[in-house]
């Protein structure tokens, strides 16, 4: 077994169904997960479902059910998109799990034996909708004149007795933080606006509710509950078998990466590593704060009418080429955008006709001219310059971008090796070789053959179901399909020495049709 990397998605408010910042979320998590496989690691991948808070509490009332009602049946919709869309999850957490309670209670002992929750009255500002206590300096005004959030959520006057956690006094060691492990927030952006907000000063943050009963009960303290943040962020030991703190725990804790979006990041970054100072765990290694997806630009709202079921999108445009594009096209920590015509522009240039179209065009030709048949063959300059641009761009490029987090330039780097198989196609035309050297086309279709399955290897953690297809192709064993399998050329003769033959290919990447209600 290879080092432990523990990654984690946010676990989500099942309050309606999953959008398409749900699936981008986890979709990114799955590739960097697949990634780590395919370099040796021993992953652990953990999502799931945030299921208590005033939210959701209100949601179940608006609909007439109780929340355990809404819950179980929401969560499930979450299971299914995560299984739909190839997230590849070793443990799906719900926070209304016993496990949960448990662990979120014995963590709440240990601020409490540690000195550092006390019993007040909050007075302040509440936004339902982020589930976050707000500053009145924080504030800005609505249309109406009316206050909201700074994410322009409304907010209502509060006040209720309250434990007090003192996050005051984690000021100095969070900041000490930031400056001993730089890349404890990443991206940059989002580490300096952390700052600004941690220098500025921290107030003890508010940790129960007595207004309602739908979380995880304060232990010793009736009629409390815990705040939902103080549970939902627990869930990342919770799946690790806190407080057992042997086994998976001792494995895989601390997380290698909390993977979130960026209006979370305050609460990864400030009141998650400040508890676990208190409790006296490891912290992360790193938070990082994805961008939002925006619809043609826009946020997508029930208002607006704009509201995509990721699911349908997956659908329509195939599980595959639905990763490929949001990992291409976003820049990696930035908003980005998506349409329909852009999924399939995007699609149909790199995976259908660059990639998919080299994979079509020479397996067919090895099948018809060569009966299939693999063999060792002499090779000329071109043959090697290219196998080392290819082997270049798989075997170092991609991966030191995939381990920056910049997968859109790892993708690039992938692009860079297929682009040059299609040039070194058109300029050896194995079509026209057949006639006039038979024995330089069967060196060229077999330098292509190497090529394309190191391509292919490469891309498995974006498209794993169409690279696993073009694989089983091309006879490579399940177990051969590692980063560590790219070295050398070793694989080439054992393949050879199967004297299996290749059979008539099947396309892998069809080219994407734009439906006409999208145009
Ligand atoms: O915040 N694009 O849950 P959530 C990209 N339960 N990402 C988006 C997005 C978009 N348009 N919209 C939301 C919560 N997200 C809490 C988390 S973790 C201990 C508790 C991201 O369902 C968002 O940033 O509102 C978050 O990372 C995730 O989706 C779940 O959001």
């Amino acid at each position: 077994m290879g080092e432990p990397f523990y990654i984690t998605t946010a676990i989500s408010y099942p309050n309606g169904k999953p959008h398409i910042g749900h699936a981008y979320e986890a979709i990114a998590a799955d590739v960097i997960a697949r990634f780590q496989r395919a370099m040796g690691r021993d992953v652990r991948f953990q999502t799931g479902t945030d299921e208590h808070g005033l939210k959701m509490m209100q949601k179940a009332r608006d609909l007439g059910i109780t929340p355990k009602q809404l819950c179980d049946g929401m969560s499930s919709y979450f299971i299914a998109m995560c299984d739909n869309l190839d997230v590849s999850y070793d443990v799906f957490i719900r926070t209304t799990e016993e496990r949960h309670h448990t662990a979120s209670q014995e963590l709440w002992r240990r601020l409490e034996a540690n000195g550092d929750l006390y019993l007040d009255r909050y007075e302040g500002w509440y936004s339902v909708r982020d589930e976050a206590f707000y500053d009145e300096s924080e504030l800005v005004a609505g249309e109406g004149g009316d206050k909201l959030s700074p994410q322009g959520t409304p907010v209502e006057w509060t006040v209720e007795e309250s434990w007090f956690f003192r996050l005051s006094k984690y000021a100095e060691p969070l900041l000490k933080l930031y400056a001993e492990q730089p890349d404890f927030i990443q991206p940059d952006g989002r580490r300096n606006e952390v700052l600004r907000f941690v220098e500025g000063g921290l107030r003890d943050l508010s940790v129960s509710r007595t207004s309602f009963d739908w979380g995880v009960k304060v232990p010793g303290s009736d009629g409390h509950v815990m705040y939902v943040w103080v549970d939902a962020l627990t869930n990342y030991i919770t799946g690790l078998g806190f407080p057992d703190e042997t086994g998976d725990f001792a494995n895989y804790w601390p997380a290698n990466i909390h993977l979130i979006g960026k209006d979370i990041v305050r609460f990864h970054t400030v009141y998650w590593p400040a508890i676990l100072m208190s409790a006296g765990l490891a912290l992360p290694r790193q938070v990082f704060g994805h961008g939002f997806l925006l619809n043609r630009g826009q946020k997508e709202s029930k208002s607006l009418g704009n509201v995509t079921d990721p699911l349908e999108l997956a659908e329509r445009f195939g599980v595959d080429p639905l990763r490929y594009f949001l990992m291409r096209e976003v820049a990696f920590g930035q908003d980005g955008s998506y349409s329909p015509e852009a999924i399939v522009t995007r699609c149909n240039a790199e995976l259908a006709n660059s990639y998919g179209n080299l994979v079509q065009r020479v397996l067919s030709m090895i099948f018809k001219n060569m009966d299939g048949t693999l063999e060792t063959f002499s090779s000329a300059e071109a043959d090697d310059v290219l196998l080392a641009t290819v082997f270049a761009a798989c075997r170092d490029e991609l991966p030191r971008e995939f381990a920056a987090m910049n997968f859109s330039g790892g993708i690039d780097a992938w692009m860079r090796g297929v682009f040059a198989c299609n040039a070194y196609v058109d300029e050896q035309a194995p079509w026209t070789l057949r006639k006039t050297d038979p024995d330089r086309m069967r060196a060229v279709l077999l330098t292509l053959f190497m090529a394309i399955r190191d391509l292919t290897i490469a891309i498995a953690p974006v498209v794993p179901t169409s690279a696993s297809k073009v694989l089983d192709q091309l006879g490579i064993p399940a177990d051969e399909r590692s980063y560590a399998a790219l070295t050398g050329a070793d694989w080439y003769m054992a393949r050879v020495a199967t004297g299996e033959k290749l059979g008539a290919p099947v396309p892998a990447f069809p080219r994407l049709e734009l439906p006409e209600d999208a145009a």
